[in-house]
Formats: structure tokens, C-alpha cells, sequence
């Protein structure tokens, strides 16, 4: 089946160059997308200037190997309400025209946030946390205004992202001091009601964790038990060179599966920097400069192969269960659109995505696709 699609397209290469059309390839016409277009979609995020067409490096790597896309912000909650009832879809409009011109399967992220929610919405004039009521009324109106804004554009929706901590335990944002755990389910149900047609997903980060590995199990078959819809579970996918250990990141893509929903590589990059601690007592000394950002120019040789081996061996992964992913989506198109060169500290040179900064495809994934061509030639 998977060889019957490459062939087609690589039969598909050949007749547009025949016919005098113009091929932006990687190698021979063939592209990531279609080496994995019997398995899962193919996505990237991206941000607005792209969505804008005013980067068209990266547009033309977009439209040729990636057949999903997701707003790396512009759909969040501050950026689509600031204030109350004033909501402000400009970019995001750009994003689905965007997805819609170029066939692109297009995904929201994301309705119910507490990072990135603006300052207004769950607090009073005083500052103080509003009553559960008026909560529930913010986030009904947000939700349904937002995704009726885009009904039939999407496919799903992030519902809700990182409220799960890695002791299994709620992370306690103002959505749960307020609401307690009722708000996931709320947030689902009003998606749900605003359009019954859109799939529904949980997004978090560190999934590889055993505990939040069962606290989202829990929280799975607590929405299943009450009857409402989750279509899938978002494993973001921020990796470095020592974490996440693939195993348990596999544990975790099984253990949502057995649940009865899909999975989905939902932000896939790796950091091919020294791993730092978010809360790492860091002063910008020379020292720091040389340990945490190693490759300021470009990166040495071995630990290139070393990246890219690691990608690969997940991408291998994420290929080994395709009967339960049905999307890997990178955070970004190119090295210099990631958020990873600024984070967890400012001002490093990072190498974490699938095409480098002269856009042009890792070496992984110019193997992955040279795979895919010598098969489907055998
Ligand atoms: O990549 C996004 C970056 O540009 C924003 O500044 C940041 C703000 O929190 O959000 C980044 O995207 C995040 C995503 O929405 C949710 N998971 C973690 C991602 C990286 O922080």
C-alpha cells in the first residue's frame, strides 16, 4: 500500500517535470509527506509571518513536504480575545486562507491554555478570581464564539493543554483553583456543543512521565465516562539529547491508544543543546556562554550524527505504531523560526527542527526519503 503511494508519486514528480513544471525537491521530486502518506499526516506549526506569506523560504518548504499545519500562536486565548468580548481573528483568518490555498489539513491550538490566557479572564475589576459561574460563562463564550469562527475549517481542536503535572496530580492554574477538575470536562463540552463535528484533543508535554503518563489516562476515561468526546491525545514532543528516553515515550503513546483514542505527535522538535534546567541560576558570563550554547556558528560534526540519529530513531517509532498516530507535526519549519533558541534562557543557537536555517532537510530526513524512494523502486 505505502509502496504503491510512493511509486505514485514519484510517477506523479516525473510528469510535472515532463510537462515543464517546476520542482522544489529535496531529493527527486519525492517529499516527507508522501513517505509517510499511508501512515499519519505530516505537519509543521507556523507562525504568522509565515501564515501571512511574507516568508516564502519557508512557505515553498511548507506547501512541498508537510500536508498538516497548526497557528504556533496566533489562535491562543490572548491572541483572540485580549479583552473581554473583543475578539481578533486577523491572523488567524491569514493562517486557515493559508491552509485552505494550499490543501493543508489545518488543526486549532488551543481553546483552554493557562499560559498565554489573557490577564482579564479569570479575575474581576479588583483582581480578584472570579466566581465559578462567571468562569464557566467566559470560557463557554470563548469557546463557542471561537470555534464556530472556524467551523469547517479545522479539523480539531487542542481543547486543553498542559494541566496535568508529572505526579499525576491538576496543575494548579486559576482554571482549577476555581473550578477544580470540572473545567477539562466543561471545556470539552462546550467545544463539543459549539460543533459537533470537530475532533476533540488533550495536548501536554512530558508524556514520556509514568505519572502524568496515568494522570492522563485517568483524565481520558473520566471524560469517556461521562460520556463526552476526546478524539485523540496530543504528545507534544519537546525532546533534547537525553530526554525523553524512547521507551517510556512509547509506553505512553500505548497506554493512550489502549484508551481508545489516537495519538499525536503534536510538537515535535529536539534541542541539540546542553539541557538546562528552567529554573538554572544562570548569569549571561563567558563561561555560560561557551557550556550552554556550544555552537554558535554551526553544529560539530558528531553531534549532528547523534541529533540526527535520535530524530530518526523516533520518527522510526512514530512510524512502528502509524496504526495509532495520526499526526507528527514539527514546532516550526525551519532551525531559526524556534522558540528553543530563546528557551529556557535567552540567546542560544539551537538545531532542533527538521530543516535547517539555509531550509534546506536534515540529514535524517533526506535519508528517510531516500529510503522510501529505493523501496518503493525494489
Ligand atoms: O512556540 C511558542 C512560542 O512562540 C511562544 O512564545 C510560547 C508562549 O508560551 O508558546 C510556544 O508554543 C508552546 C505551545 O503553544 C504549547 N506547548 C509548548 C510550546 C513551547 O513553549
Amino acid at each position: 500500500m505505502k509502496v504503491k503511494h510512493i511509486a505514485s508519486a514519484i510517477l506523479l514528480a516525473a510528469i510535472t517535470a515532463a510537462c515543464g513544471g517546476t520542482q522544489n525537491n529535496a531529493s527527486q521530486g519525492l517529499a516527507l509527506k508522501d513517505v509517510v502518506a499511508d501512515q499519519f499526516l505530516m505537519g509543521t506549526a507556523i507562525n504568522v509571518r509565515q501564515a501571512a506569506g511574507l516568508d516564502t523560504s519557508a512557505t515553498n518548504i511548507v506547501k512541498k513536504h508537510f500536508n498538516a499545519i497548526v497557528a504556533e500562536n496566533c489562535m491562543k486565548m490572548e491572541e483572540v480575545q485580549p479583552e473581554e468580548g473583543r475578539f481578533t481573528f486577523n491572523d488567524a483568518d491569514n493562517f486557515v486562507k493559508f491552509g485552505e490555498e494550499n490543501g493543508l489539513t489545518m488543526t486549532g491550538h488551543v481553546l483552554i491554555w493557562h499560559s498565554q490566557c489573557p490577564d482579564w479572564f479569570c479575575v474581576d475589576k479588583n483582581g480578584k478570581n472570579v466566581s465559578p459561574e462567571v468562569l464557566k460563562q467566559r470560557m463557554k463564550t470563548h469557546i463557542t464564539t471561537v470555534v464556530q469562527h472556524f467551523k469547517g475549517k479545522l479539523k480539531g481542536w487542542d481543547v486543553v493543554n498542559e494541566a496535568i503535572l508529572e505526579d499525576g496530580s491538576y496543575r494548579k492554574s486559576k482554571f482549577y483553583e476555581i473550578l477544580g477538575e470540572e473545567f477539562i470536562p466543561l471545556a470539552f463540552q462546550y467545544a463539543h456543543e459549539a460543533d459537533s463535528t470537530i475532533e476533540l484533543y488533550y495536548n501536554d508535554y512530558g508524556m514520556d512521565n509514568p505519572g502524568r503518563r496515568e494522570g492522563v489516562v485517568k483524565l481520558i476515561r473520566s471524560l469517556k465516562e461521562k460520556g463526552l468526546r476526546i478524539d485523540a491525545v496530543g504528545m507534544q514532543g519537546h525532546m533534547g539529547m537525553d530526554y525523553p528516553k524512547i521507551e517510556e515515550f512509547e509506553k505512553s503513546m500505548l497506554a493512550f491508544a489502549q484508551e481508545g483514542v489516537k495519538v499525536m505527535i503534536t510538537e515535535w522538535d529536539m534541542s541539540a543543546l546542553p539541557t538546562v534546567s528552567r529554573t538554572a541560576n544562570i548569569s549571561d558570563t563567558v563561561a555560560f556562554q561557551k557550556a550552554l550554547n556550544p555552537y554558535p556558528n554551526e553544529l560539530p560534526d558528531s553531534v549532528s550524527q547523534a541529533w540526527n540519529a535520535r530524530m530518526k530513531q523516533f520518527f522510526n517509532l512514530f512510524e512502528k505504531h502509524a496504526d495509532i498516530v495520526d499526526r507528527v507535526t514539527a514546532w516550526g519549519v525551519s532551525d531559526g523560526d524556534s522558540w528553543k533558541n530563546g528557551f529556557p534562557i535567552r540567546g542560544r543557537k539551537d538545531y532542533p527542527l527538521l530543516f535547517d536555517r539555509n531550509y534546506q532537510p536534515k540529514p535524517w530526513v533526506k535519508e528517510v526519503i531516500e529510503e522510501a524512494e529505493a523501496n518503493s523502486q525494489k
